[in-house]
């Protein structure tokens, strides 16, 4: 499976198209826009959030409420394109008092956009680098949780860590965990260390300033051997790892113990084998359900660490691009923290890879094809 997006973040929508999805598999327009809502909670973000409420226009692909085993298009308006039609117009001249970005921002694609596309406007460059584009990408991790859904799969996301502040008492319990977070203004599922997460991203808007963090992704009810060490490009490590980095922002994956496994004795990080008479099991879970990029049947764990926004209303200094003088970076309307929406679209990644990896093994045209070829796999898999 695979998919394309478009779209500028002031322009007239965003267009994700989907390739490769099952035929008949039902799929539920609500539960794709309940994503798409997800991603635009969460204490800290700016005002462009009143002005928009993401939902999917489906143009094809599916007939009555079903895949056609076709491409599905899927389409988001920017309800703020109103306010844009002659700044971002599509073909009209530009208008006469366009104010043009010249000031680059630290940290933004602006300075090595505008350079490398030869951009004399920024605004050419940030439109499309704009994490607004992940609405497209939750989309699409959304119709691939539909199909993940059918098989027994299931992910969620919770913060871990804001501006240094970090959640220490997390429920282990899967439901738990999930009402926890979703409890919080940011996504924590620790209650206390949820209010100083609130608190830091005061503490950083008061001073025109934005804070980062970290998220954890888990993904339960895999089945052993997604993936493969065959080949360095099929292990969904790596795939995983190379997704999730792809997403505005983030700097950092690691995946179960991940930088901490390196400061361990081996006898400390790795997960005995057991088995109960029916299944292999794992007392514990320092790999996170990975071992030679294969999944190994228990939970995948995977925490990704986002930098602060880069737009600071408090700038940093920088060059106008025309002048060459030295000036304060541009500021634009922005967020004072996104971590707890990227981590709704760091679980729609992750969705979209693991369902990726999952059509690979079970591939059929029809998700009662890929039903039988997992049946049968299943049954193997309980004679080992
Ligand atoms: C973004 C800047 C802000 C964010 C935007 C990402 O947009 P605006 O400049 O219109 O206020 O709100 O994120 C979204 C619009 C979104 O839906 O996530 C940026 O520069 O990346």
């Amino acid at each position: 499976i695979r998919y394309l997006t478009a779209g500028e973040s002031h322009g007239p929508g965003l267009t994700v198209i989907v390739e490769g999805f099952p035929s008949n598999l039902p799929v539920s327009r609500e539960q794709i826009d309940e994503q798409l809502r997800r991603r635009q909670q969460g204490y800290g973000r700016g005002r462009r959030q009143q002005i928009e409420s993401d939902r999917v226009e489906v143009t094809s692909g599916i007939r009555f409420g079903k895949t056609l085993g076709t491409p599905i298009t899927m389409h988001i308006t920017n309800r703020d394109f109103t306010h844009w039609t002659e700044k971002m117009a599509v073909w009209d001249a530009p208008p006469e008092n366009l104010k043009q970005v010249t000031r680059p921002r630290p940290g933004h694609a602006d300075l090595a956009g505008a350079i490398k596309y030869d951009h004399e406007d920024i605004r050419d460059v940030l439109e499309r680098a704009s994490a607004r584009n992940t609405a497209t990408v939750v989309a699409a991790g959304a119709l691939a949780r539909q199909l993940l859904a059918r098989f027994g799969i299931e992910l969620t996301a919770h913060v871990v860590e804001i501006g240094g502040v970090r959640a220490t008492c997390i429920p282990s319990e899967w439901d738990a965990l999930i009402q926890a977070a979703d409890a919080s203004p940011v996504r924590c599922a620790d209650a206390e260390a949820s209010d100083r997460m609130v608190a830091r991203i005061d503490e950083a808007k008061a001073k025109g300033d934005t804070v980062g963090g970290v998220f954890e992704i888990v993904v339960r009810g895999c089945p052993v051997g997604l993936g493969s060490y065959a080949h360095p490009d099929r292990r969904l490590d790596g795939r995983l790892a190379g997704a999730l980095m792809s997403i505005q922002a983030i700097k950092g994956v690691e995946i179960g113990l991940g930088f901490e496994a390196a400061r361990r004795f081996g006898s400390q990080v790795h997960d005995a084998i057991a088995h109960d008479g029916s299944r292999y099991l794992r007392p514990t879970n320092g790999a996170g359900g990975l071992e030679g990029g294969v999944t190994n049947g228990e939970p995948i764990v995977v925490r990704v660490a986002m930098k602060p926004i880069s737009t600071l209303y408090t700038p940093l200094m920088s060059v106008d691009m025309k002048t060459k003088q030295p000036e304060p970076a541009a500021v634009e309307r922005s967020d004072y923290c996104a971590v707890p929406a990227a981590s709704v679209v760091g679980e729609n990644v992750a969705a979209w890879v693991v369902a990726e990896a999952f059509v690979e093994k079970f591939g059929g045209d029809s998700v009662e094809q890929m039903e039988d070829h997992v049946r049968a796999y299943q049954a193997r898999v309980a004679r080992r």
